[in-house]
């Protein structure tokens, strides 16, 4: 039998009409509450950072609570982090103890998280880090992890690489034979430092520690239907391609052409929980991302960090419900629309759906907005908060060009 190593059209037809979605970045690093790095940014042993996983306790783990919240944000998807880079595992896996059912909490959390979230109608996601800061045959030692530094790498050639790879690929079986049906893989292997992303970890016989393209027909041959990410050292793998903390400059293109893409993005900088922190995006500006991913033909995956009790703070709760009150609205401009071939003015934006075209002011203007092209194209126009007609003017005689002009109120809806 072959296995395709893409995920079918539909498949990834269905994940870009959905374009919304939320990122959950949830271990034992929000315990520490001061960024998902934390162990390698205050280089914590493996005793420092033990404490986190002998008090884990999340009692107030309610992931339907999420899932309602995603709703009412108008996301149509949801990844959560079955492993980050420190290695914890968020279920019941048979190949560690360093998992959620041996810390005080006791039971998995993976699962009730797929339940809920498709309870609501919501796609699910595994974000699965391939690097491991504490898995023996993976990192040097705990204040080393295996990431930008050179020396650290060296050291593999003396590794044997399969150890962990058995391990990583049994531990992807277990999180795609376990949980039913899942939506996308989103693998994390992400070096800042781009020629150390492209040339993949190799131990001395040039093993890869993930041995990406086993990997990929064990993904498929699991869960045909499933979309993965661009994290592995396999680009003829990726059904998507995703942009850190950045909007990209227009449609992303790779090779020349055009590709699927989700943006990912943080509400303060901080994937996982950052109790003092308090540089939170506010919620018209990620708005204007999401407005802005879907008019280049991208989605969103906006994050939130639930904390070690397992609630999204009440910052994140109400910039997400702030969201939701704009989506409520609008939200016809943004699922299962995307760009639009006609040329928007300057600070808007274009989504479009069918034969609706929906304009995005990112700033009231005076008064007018004139939209070149589009003279004698438009049925009608109107607000999407309230379907009140917006009044228009085309052009009288053929020398005016060919725009036409929005008469604006001076109150911004
Ligand atoms: C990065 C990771 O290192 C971050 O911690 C976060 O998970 C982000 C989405 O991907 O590469």
């Amino acid at each position: 039998m072959t296995v395709s190593l893409r995920a079918p059209v539909a498949a990834v037809r269905r994940f870009q009409s959905w374009r919304f979605g939320l990122f959950v970045h949830w271990g034992l690093y929000s315990a520490a509450a001061r960024h998902e790095w934390v162990k390698y940014r205050e280089r914590l042993t493996d005793d420092q950072y033990q404490p986190y996983f002998d008090t884990f306790d999340p009692d107030l783990y309610e992931p339907s609570a999420w899932a309602a919240l995603a709703r009412e944000a108008g996301m149509r998807y949801a990844v959560l982090t079955t492993k980050h880079h420190d290695g914890f595992c968020l279920w019941d896996s048979d190949l560690t103890d360093y998992k959620v059912t041996r810390t005080p909490h006791g039971r998995d959390a993976v699962g009730p998280f797929a339940d809920a979230f498709r309870a609501a109608g919501l796609g699910i996601g595994f974000y699965h880090s391939l690097i491991d800061w504490h898995h023996p045959d993976f990192t040097v030692d705990s204040h080393h992890p295996q990431r930008d530094d050179a020396a650290a790498r060296a050291g593999n050639a003396e590794r044997d690489m399969n150890r962990y790879t058995d391990y990583l690929h049994g531990q992807v079986q277990e999180l795609l034979t376990r949980y039913g049906d899942v939506d996308i893989m989103w693998f994390d292997f992400s070096y800042p430092d781009k020629d150390i992303h492209e040339q993949p970890i190799t131990d001395g016989k040039g093993r890869t520690a993930w041995a990406s393209e086993r990997l990929v027909r064990t993904v498929r041959s699991l869960q045909p239907d499933i979309l993965l990410n661009d994290r592995l050292d396999l680009p003829a793998s990726a059904d998507f391609t995703t942009a850190e903390q950045f909007q990209p400059a227009g449609p992303v293109m790779v090779d020349g052409r055009p590709v699927v893409w989700e943006g990912c993005q943080t509400l303060n900088g901080s994937w996982g929980y950052d109790r003092d922190n308090l540089d939170d995006k506010p919620a018209d500006l990620l708005v204007r991302m999401l407005v802005d991913s879907v008019s280049k033909d991208g989605n969103l995956l906006l994050n939130v960090g639930p904390n070690a009790r397992g609630e999204i703070d009440p910052r994140a709760v109400r910039t997400l419900r702030e969201i939701g009150a704009w989506m409520r609205l609008h939200s016809a401009a943004i699922h299962d629309a995307g760009p639009s071939t006609h040329q928007a003015p300057d600070g808007c934006r274009y989504t479009q759906r069918g034969d609706r075209l929906y304009l995005h002011l990112f700033s009231w203007p005076m008064k007018h907005v004139r939209l070149p092209g589009l003279a004698g194209r438009a049925r009608y126009a109107r607000f999407l908060n309230d379907h009140s007609e917006v009044r228009r003017t085309e052009p009288a005689a053929a020398h005016e060009g060919d725009a036409l002009t929005l008469e604006l109120p001076i109150q911004r809806p």
